[in-house]
């Protein structure tokens, strides 16, 4: 039986247990001295950040993965090096979604509704210094819209102020989630190995050195696609060309077929 999927979020963040409150898992929100509203560089959870979603137990009437970080909350103190101040009485500040892979579903807490689905999707953090809102993020396997060979699931989301202070609202940010493990960043198609299937993959999206490519004007061979940002994955320097240095890269992430690569083999 098929719950809906409001109840069915509901019962599995029953089974789920206690959201983690820590201070580190939170996007830490401040203005700069201009009025825009940014995350502290210097402090918390930044925007580009990757997360690894949790299974979710079995029995319930979710199949998916979860997790209740990353959270926000509101800078306390001024920091001039990094141009981040605490935002001033009035301030009401807004997180709307411009854009969500489906089926990644970002869901208020303790209401738990889906906010993907409100018209506008949006959610209240508030304007008070002991702003704290943790939504739960949720990977729906069982959803049509779910694509096992895809290695991130991303979000992009702007900041804005609807309160008195009127502050500009803050420049695209994006958060990213995988199911369970972190990704190969050379593994193009996503089977956990980094092998000739994605040699051949990177070997047809290659430009040469300082040649820019045009993410909507690939290759006609080139089946990898790009980012939000415009980045293609076998660009792993991201330095908007496939060349030598990417290819370098790759080697050094090469693994075999079959054989597990390492997450963090690009460092
Ligand atoms: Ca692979
Ligand atoms: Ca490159
Ligand atoms: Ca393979």
């Amino acid at each position: 039986m098929r719950y809906p999927r409001y109840l069915s979020i509901l019962i599995a963040v029953g089974l789920l247990g206690s959201a983690v409150h820590a201070h580190e898992a939170h996007m830490q929100i401040g203005r700069s001295a201009s009025g825009q509203l940014k995350c502290n560089p210097a402090d918390g959870v930044q925007d580009d950040t990757l997360t690894v979603l949790n299974l979710i137990p079995p029995g319930g009437p979710i199949s998916g993965y979860s997790a209740s970080v990353p959270g926000f909350g509101l800078v306390i103190s001024p920091s001039v090096a990094d141009d981040c101040y605490p935002l001033d009485p009035g301030a009401d500040v807004w997180l709307e979604i411009i854009a969500i892979d489906a089926p990644l579903l970002m869901v208020e807490t303790p209401s738990y509704w889906i906010i993907n689905e409100r018209i506008p999707p949006e959610l209240r953090i508030g304007g008070d210094i002991n702003a704290h809102v943790h939504p739960l993020w949720l990977l729906d396997t069982t959803d049509p819209a779910f694509n096992p060979v895809q290695c991130t699931w991303e979000i992009y989301f702007i900041l804005k102020d609807k309160g008195s202070t009127g502050y500009h609202p803050s420049e695209l940010m994006r958060f990213r989630f995988s199911a369970g493990r972190v990704p190969c960043p050379a593994d193009f198609d996503c089977d956990g190995d980094v092998d000739s299937d994605d040699l051949d993959l990177l070997h047809s999206c290659a430009t040469g050195p300082a040649v820019r490519y045009d993410a909507v004007g690939l290759p006609a061979g080139c089946t990898l696609s790009a980012d939000g940002f415009g980045v293609l994955p076998a660009d792993l320097d991201k330095d908007w060309d496939i060349d030598q240095t990417d290819f370098a890269i790759f080697q050094r992430c090469y693994s075999g077929a079959g054989v597990p690569a390492d997450p963090y083999c690009a460092d």
